[in-house]
């Protein structure tokens, strides 16, 4: 055998995919049984993989023998000087047919069933927006595919080989290239336009005066809220501060933190624009939370903010869903460790009224331990030095 046909060979190509096959069984066998101990576990792994290898090899045997069954009766038909027996032409053109019913109804089952678990109504002011964006996407998507699966498929079984029909070849045509060239092009751009242009409306968000700040920072396993106390600023952080008591690093040489609220609630006026300043302290963790349409990755070392504007009130939203226990809620989107489920915390949408009153509520972050911890117990000593603790409790 030349080296070509050695190359070339089908046998040796199935081996080498059978092999392949075996090869990835017996990894992947080996990858879920690293982190088992017993051998007995390991052998058991082992045996599965060869399992499903054999299984492989037997229905290649069986697909085998059932070709030449056919070959066989063909080939007897020949020689009897009867017909051919069957017309593979027409079962393949027949097997279009009912793929392709079978995959309309798979779509159409698809946006029945998994349609209705898209996200709820848009609550804030660019979600709706982005709601818009989505719906005109999937309308064009759609109705590019229903039309080239059916003309595909339908084609198939319309035009199938016969006796009397010969194909036309058509090396080139000017035209057709013209039309699918142009045509997605100038549909792909309109999207891609419109998705640009939306998504800059979205983040182009400066910060101006009336925002109102709010931080949110991850750690496994919970999110921290910091509110500004009355001058409406929120004081620095330092990672280096981090304590015990001072979970977030505030840093109490920056008078504005002297004010700053904490709270478990993230609690917002309906109607104001909203700033989220967004960081983590250990893993990558992403603040979701879907009736805003917001989701943005909280990253150690890189703080990040978003904007928004919450449209509807906690109050309105149970109305509309008929559901008087219904809360917004604010999740983590990143699979950041074991206790990652644990990353929630409620959204209250209220009025300014009801905000205002809410904030009186509050406590500060500066607690009397923590005041006792950085030695500021006396008010008078606000701005004595405040030491790096974390280097103190090494
Ligand atoms: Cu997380």
């Amino acid at each position: 055998m030349g080296f070509k046909n050695f190359i070339n060979s089908k046998k040796l190509a199935a081996l080498t995919a059978v092999m392949m096959l075996g090869g990835t069984n017996l990894l992947m066998a080996q990858t879920a049984a690293s982190s088992e101990i017993t051998d007995e576990q390991k052998s058991q792994a082992l045996t599965n993989a060869g399992y499903y290898v054999l299984l492989f090899l037997l229905i290649c045997l069986v697909v085998a023998i059932v070709g030449r069954i056919l070959k066989v009766y063909e080939l007897t038909n020949n020689l009897q000087g009867k017909k051919a027996g069957t017309n593979y032409n027409k079962v393949m053109g027949t097997l279009f047919l009912i793929f392709l019913a079978f995959g309309l109804v798979g779509a159409y089952w698809s946006f029945t069933v998994q349609g209705s678990m898209t996200l709820p109504e848009a609550a804030s002011k660019h979600g709706v927006q982005i709601d818009h964006m989505f719906t005109t996407t999937t309308v064009f998507t759609m109705f590019v595919f229903f039309v080239t699966q059916i003309l595909l498929f339908g084609f198939a079984f319309l035009y199938k080989s016969t006796a009397k029909r010969k194909a036309h070849f058509l090396p080139h045509n000017n035209t057709i290239e013209k039309v699918w060239t142009i045509v997605p092009a100038v549909v792909l751009t309109v999207l891609v336009v419109f998705g640009f242009t939306t998504w800059r409306s979205v983040m182009n968000s400066a910060e101006v005066k009336g925002d109102i700040n709010i931080d949110i920072t991850g750690h496994q396993f919970a999110w921290e809220l910091r509110y500004p106390g009355k001058d409406g600023k929120l004081g620095t952080k330092n990672y280096t501060l981090v304590t015990g008591l001072n979970n977030l690093g505030i840093d109490y040489k920056d008078k504005n933190s002297f004010d700053d609220l904490k709270a478990d609630t993230l609690v917002i006026p309906v109607n104001k624009s909203i700033r989220l300043n967004i960081l983590a302290q250990d893993v990558i963790h992403s603040v979701y939370m879907p009736y805003f349409r917001v989701q943005l990755n909280a990253v150690p070392g890189l703080p990040t903010f978003f904007k928004f504007v919450p449209t509807v009130t906690t109050a309105q939203m149970r109305e509309k869903l008929n559901d008087q226990t219904f809360e917004y809620k604010v999740y983590c989107a990143k699979i950041c460790g074991g206790g990652h489920y644990n990353m929630q915390k409620i959204i209250r949408v209220v009025s300014d009224a009801e905000y205002q009153q809410w904030l009186t509520t509050l406590k500060p972050y500066l607690s009397d331990p923590l005041k006792k911890e950085l030695k500021l117990a006396d008010a008078g000593q606000q701005n004595s030095e405040v030491k790096n603790r974390l280097a103190l409790n090494n």
